[in-house]
């Protein structure tokens, strides 16, 4: 049995990032994908009622962030020291404000309302958070927003 278990919805969600960082790092897990009917039973099990968690070494993780930075660290894709760290940190909170917008406006039941939050979306969330996150690139170096060094991620094409 793989020593890593990772239980999420079979859809990308809070899950890829986690299964992108465990594909980087080739990392033998079991991606455990449930569908809600399974889920539903599962619920009150969980640490904090959610998914994603991950079982490692019969330890049970919960929390997508707490997740991320775990293998981060456990896997070296953490940037170098304490600063590389942050700085691929702070990049983990960007892109959260990214999927925040995007969640809000896709569970937005008023079309009047979608319509309005999808317009700020365009207009002023997403440039701003795109030039942000230029700057952010640029001022680290160009190519990598923590560390500037090259990773083994040749032949990593992300996940199903
Ligand atoms: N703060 C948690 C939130 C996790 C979360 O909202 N999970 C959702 C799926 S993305 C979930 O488990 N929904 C099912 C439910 O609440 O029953 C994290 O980042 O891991």
């Amino acid at each position: 049995m793989p020593p890593i278990k990772l239980t999420y919805f079979n859809l990308q969600g809070k899950g890829e990032t986690i299964r992108l960082m465990l594909a980087v790092a080739k990392a033998d897990y079991e991606d455990n994908r449930l569908d809600f009917q399974q889920w539903a039973p599962l619920r009150e099990t969980t640490p904090f009622g959610h998914l994603p968690i991950m079982t490692v070494d019969g330890e049970e993780l919960a929390e997508s962030g707490t997740i991320i930075r775990f293998l981060a660290r456990k896997f070296d894709l953490a940037g170098d020291g304490e600063v590389g760290f942050a700085h691929a940190d702070m990049i983990l909170e960007h892109v959260k404000d990214y999927r925040k917008e995007i969640i809000d406006t896709a569970f937005t039941e008023d079309v009047g309302e979608k319509q309005k939050l999808a317009e700020n979306f365009i207009k002023n969330f997403a440039p701003a958070w795109l030039a942000a996150s230029e700057r952010m690139l640029i001022l680290r170096g160009g190519q990598w927003f923590s560390s500037n060094r090259e990773k083994a991620f040749e032949g990593v094409t992300g996940c199903d």
